[in-house]
């Protein structure tokens, strides 16, 4: 029989490379969608089958993390092996202009899926995507047993996604584990992220369509690894003889200046001569440093990041000067007129 995995957030970044992960390993892959009155499939469209031509093995269900019956009603009809919960508003400027509605989804949603889990007892796997984000103000090097101090309405969410993910697992034996994950990127990161912004005004300004970029504080140290290889990671903590906490990181430093140089040195270009300040996208309390030790995963999952933050500028620059030149410079219809030409026919239940 294959195993059965249920995806929150499988139309994110991460959701879209582990769904992609767990159906190479021969999973049947079921995940959490929300309604949307446009389309936001766009990561996982490549993996859509036609019913009337293969067996589906991937399938989409409606719902969302604000909503506690809809997911006891989706365990108890998809029976999964294992869960991935991904899903959260994930970005942390944003969570200081939502902190309520970052609190509902990206904490108690967590609880709300926990409790699912743990009421319809199949003794099914749990994954939270903890994060970086909450060490916040405690200086790197960061590990598994170093204290929190977040500093976002987003990494306090986190926080207490985490506390109830290791008490579901004290309390009531669930084997549930926090991937404390550092930041990790990809062609599919959001636009709206730093890295992705940057490589794709690098790509804009190669093709003559952009000439200046605002940004916030380039003095922010981050660990940024390649999102493909975290899911593995991922995936390697629910197979584990019993549940625990793992942090995946690079272990390398870099500032947001130095992305800046990799990216733009990897298209020939001068960043300073395009990167202006902004104060808007300063953070009311920003996090300086974020450093990951991963050793922990490296001795008990045998997991390690071997991509680099230089040559993950290069990966997404070169993917962005790629799909702008694939879309005949034509973003805005590609984006608002013809997305029916290429969105495939998802049955979701509806
Ligand atoms: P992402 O690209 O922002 O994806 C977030 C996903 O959550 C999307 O599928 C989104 O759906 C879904 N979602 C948001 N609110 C929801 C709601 N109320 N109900 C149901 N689904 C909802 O994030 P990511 O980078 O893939 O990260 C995955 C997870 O890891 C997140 O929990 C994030 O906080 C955490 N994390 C990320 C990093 C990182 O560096 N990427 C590091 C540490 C932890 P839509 O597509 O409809 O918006
Ligand atoms: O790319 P960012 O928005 O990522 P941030 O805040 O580190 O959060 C990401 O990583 C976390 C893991 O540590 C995840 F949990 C979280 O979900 C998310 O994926 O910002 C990185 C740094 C910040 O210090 C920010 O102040 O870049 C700085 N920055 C400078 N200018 C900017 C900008 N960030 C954004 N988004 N936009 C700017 O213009």
């Amino acid at each position: 029989m294959a195993k059965r995995a249920f995806i929150t957030g499988i139309t994110g970044q991460d959701g879209s490379y582990l769904a992609e992960l767990l159906l190479l390993k021969g999973y049947e892959v079921h995940g959490l969608i929300r309604r949307a009155s446009t389309f936001n499939t766009s990561r996982i469209d490549h993996l859509y089958v036609d019913p009337h031509e293969a067996e589906v093995k991937l399938f989409l269900h409606y719902g969302d993390m604000s909503d506690g019956a809809r997911m006891m009603g989706l365990l108890s009809q998809i029976q999964p092996d294992e869960v991935y919960n991904l899903a959260a508003q994930s970005h942390v400027r944003v969570s200081f202009d939502e902190p309520i509605h970052t609190g509902n989804t990206t904490g108690i949603g967590s609880a709300r899926l926990l409790e699912a889990v743990r009421t319809i007892g199949l003794g099914t796997r749990f994954y939270q995507a903890s994060s970086s984000e909450m060490f916040g103000g405690t200086p790197p090097p960061q590990n598994e047993e170093t204290p929190f101090y977040p500093r976002s309405p987003y990494g306090a969410a986190k926080v207490y996604s985490y506390w109830m993910t290791r008490n579901y697992r004290e309390a009531y034996g669930m084997y549930a584990v926090n991937g404390i994950l550092f930041n990790h990127e990809s062609p599919r990161r959001g636009a709206t992220f730093v890295t992705r912004k940057i490589t794709r005004a690098v790509a804009a300004i190669l093709a003559g369509k952009q000439q200046d970029l605002f940004l916030g504080n380039l003095d922010a140290v981050r660990d940024w690894g390649y999102a493909a290889e975290y899911v593995e990671g991922m995936w390697r903590m629910l197979q584990a003889d019993s549940s625990d906490d793992y942090v995946l990181a690079t272990g390398r430093a870099f500032s947001v200046r130095d992305f800046l140089e990799f990216a733009f040195d990897h298209a020939g270009l001068d960043w300073r001569r395009h990167v202006h300040f902004d104060e808007r996208y300063l953070r009311p309390t920003e996090v300086d440093a974020l450093v990951g030790d991963a050793s922990k995963a490296k001795e008990l999952l045998d997991w390690s990041a071997s991509v680099t933050s230089p040559e993950l500028a290069g990966i997404m620059v070169d993917a962005d000067v790629a799909a702008l030149a694939s879309s005949d410079g034509k973003w805005i219809d590609k984006v608002s007129l013809n997305t029916w030409v290429s969105t495939p026919a998802w049955d979701i239940q509806q």
